[in-house]
């Protein structure tokens, strides 16, 4: 992962940054960032119903960090996946475009699967000391970003303003060191926050930075296919194809890069074999040791591999899979079937989040994988029972 491949660059000029002082929290907008200090964290859910006059200046001060700042930090969390990695991308063009520097970070290795994504192998798990502005995309929540929570590089990003683009609809975000947060829970993917954001601020998208957005929708839209996915979304789109984005071509790689090894193959029947049904086979769960998930996941991610197939199973309404590491570390990756909207509830009850029908969450306080299978199952249970009874 050391070899980058160069990005092309356009040289402009831009103004030296400014020194950053303080780091205030509080709540209110901030229009008159003054530019000596750290402005104040500034946190928006925003949708279609945004007064027009809100969102404009939430944009505009998006605008004046990016225009202040020389060295730009692009941070996705410790799960990236399709959206993250596009919209990384895609930030990396347009910052470029206008004369930044950029750096790319994630703190965990940029899966296989995600590898098709032109760029993904600048994504490096170092920040360099001086930067002067970071960028959080696709995520609002601290607990995805522990890796760089627990490395040097935090207090780095910490003491500088950080921008959060988020689509995460039940989510506040809890990121203690924001400056700005957008969080479009219109929005089905980051990269549809990114494209508004452009838009708005006239930011030129050349051919290669539409392709990525292009990725990060298709990617959280499961193809346009998603409920979150509306006539805003295909508007975007129908815009990106007719700029030149070649979505055929995008398909094939992704098809391309997604194929599974032959081991994986028979390994899904081994999954499959060991999911239950429970909850009236509503639930349908597996868990996966430290042994497979080291032999396994480095090949393929075990969950996906599972969970399209348990949603397609009669009466299921949600896929889980606990992966239990050896350190006592136990995740949870939740789905759910349309009208089951309880992921983001489940995996908040363990401190987790995400989207009401993709979601997951860790838990690291020593609890066995039975106590935690149990109470996922009762927790998802409760939930699962609520919505039937509303309807
Ligand atoms: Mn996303």
């Amino acid at each position: 992962m050391n070899n980058y491949s160069p990005r092309k660059t356009n040289s402009l000029l831009f103004e030296p940054p400014s020194p950053v002082k303080s780091c205030l929290s509080s709540l209110t907008l901030s229009n008159d960032m003054l530019p000596s200090e750290k402005p104040v964290f500034d946190s928006k859910i925003i949708g279609s119903k945004t007064p027009e006059f809100v969102l404009r200046g939430l944009y505009q001060g998006i605008k004046k960090l990016v225009d202040e700042s020389e060295r730009i930090a692009i941070i996705q969390a410790d799960n990236p996946d399709g959206d993250s990695l596009g919209s990384a991308l895609a930030l990396e063009e347009i910052l470029g475009d206008a004369g930044k520097q950029t750096f790319l970070y994630c703190g965990v290795n940029i899966p296989e699967y995600l590898r098709h994504l032109d760029g993904w192998d600048r994504v490096s798990k170092e920040i360099p000391n001086k930067i002067d502005l970071s960028i959080i995309v696709d995520t609002s929540a601290a607990i995805l970003l522990e890796k760089l929570d627990n490395s040097s590089y935090k207090s780095i990003v910490a003491s500088k303003p950080v921008i959060v683009l988020d689509h995460h609809t039940d989510v506040e975000c809890d990121i203690t060191y924001a400056t700005l947060v957008i969080n479009d829970h219109d929005a089905v993917a980051t990269g549809e926050v990114i494209y508004k954001l452009a838009d708005e601020l006239n930011w030129p998208l050349n051919l290669q930075a539409k392709t990525h957005i292009t990725s990060s929708i298709l990617s959280d839209s499961l193809g346009l296919s998603s409920e979150g996915t509306t006539p805003n979304t295909y508007r975007i789109m129908a815009d990106l194809i007719e700029g030149g984005v070649n979505r055929i071509k995008l398909e094939e790689a992704r098809r391309a890069q997604a194929k599974m090894p032959k081991t994986i193959f028979k390994y899904k029947a081994t999954l499959i074999d060991r999911t239950e049904l429970l909850s009236d086979d509503r639930i349908a769960l597996v868990s996966i040791g430290h042994d497979e998930l080291m032999k396994y996941s480095p090949l393929y991610n075990p969950a996906p591999l599972i969970q399209t197939d348990m949603l397609q199973t009669e009466g299921v309404k949600v896929a889980i899979v606990l992966k239990v590491y050896n350190d006592g570390k136990i995740t949870g990756s939740i789905r759910c079937n349309a009208g089951a909207s309880i992921a983001a509830d489940l995996a908040s009850h363990f401190g987790g989040g995400g989207h009401v029908y993709a979601s997951g969450f860790k838990v690291t306080d020593s609890r066995t994988a039975q106590a935690v299978k149990t109470e996922c199952l009762t927790i998802a249970t409760e939930l699962l029972d609520k919505i039937t009874d509303k309807s």
